[in-house]
């Protein structure tokens, strides 16, 4: 194996179980509320095959408060040094922050927030293992973009800003993270040259939902119903693992999303 790598090398996760509430959860395009009971069975799917990559898992329960508080990624920046506190950039998520804080105040010594007026969604933000790239967003601006700045520089890493694509809601819609070299991009996000320094890996047309995956030790975990892109992975040598997520796809959320990692 090659060079420990703490961008796709973890043991740890975070997940936060859906409330009923989350058929009320935030959506770019109404197409239908989601079915509750198979979105609980495509969760438990989703940490069970987090498990089997090798996480050991901090399951949180439901917040009906916050219809959308089982995407957790959004709340957080896990780093090795230290813990980020995010500011949603969506009104209805600020408070998932606090629901979150005393779990990463047990776990994390180093621990910095992002005060206001900036907002920033870590859905927004990919960490590779020379730098941690930030797309602003409809949900991420400049004043939480700059403040997230401030913070990594004294944690000595490089932040580099880009754009998001119109009509997407957070960069990591549409890129992940493969290898320490390795993205899987669609094209109309690396059509933006943003990757130039990588090795690019495309979604199939048509398959740019495939594009929110996530590298786990020695799986990439993707939504199932993308076969061209899953085997464009597998033929790349990669072991993938399918997953059921027609319901949290109705709420903008893929694999990333569902989970802190760290
Ligand atoms: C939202 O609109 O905030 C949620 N329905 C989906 C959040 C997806 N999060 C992510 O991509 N990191």
């Amino acid at each position: 194996m090659s060079e420990y790598d703490p961008s796709w090398q973890f043991t740890r996760a975070i997940t936060r179980r859906p409330a009923p509430s989350v058929t009320a959860g935030l959506r770019v395009v109404d197409t239908g509320a989601p079915d509750f009971d198979l979105m609980l069975q495509h969760h438990a799917e989703y940490v069970e095959a987090l498990r089997q990559a090798g996480a050991q898992i901090i399951e949180l329960d439901p917040l009906d408060d916050f219809p959308d508080g089982l995407f957790v990624e959004d709340t957080a920046l896990c780093l090795l040094e230290g813990v980020v506190l995010m500011r949603p950039g969506a009104p209805t998520r600020l408070g998932e922050v606090a629901q979150i804080e005393p779990v990463l105040q047990d776990l994390f010594e180093n621990f910095a927030r992002i005060d206001g007026p900036g907002t920033i969604e870590a859905g927004d933000i990919l960490t590779t293992s020379r730098e941690v790239l930030v797309g602003q967003s409809l949900r991420t601006n400049s004043d939480g973009i700059a403040a997230l700045a401030s913070i990594l520089s004294d944690w000595g890493r490089v932040l580099r800003e880009v754009n998001v694509p119109e009509g997407v809601l957070h960069f990591k819609t549409d890129c992940s993270l493969l290898d320490s070299t390795t993205i899987l991009s669609t094209e109309r996000l690396a059509k933006s040259g943003v990757f130039s320094d990588y090795n690019v890996i495309f979604t199939a047309e048509g398959e740019e939902a495939a594009a929110n995956a996530i590298r786990y030790n020695n799986f990439v975990l993707m939504s199932a119903g993308f076969p061209k892109t899953a085997q464009h992975l597998r033929e790349a040598g990669y072991q993938v693992k399918e997953l059921g997520n027609s319901e949290c796809a109705k709420l903008d959320g893929g694999m990333s999303c569902l989970s802190l990692r760290f």
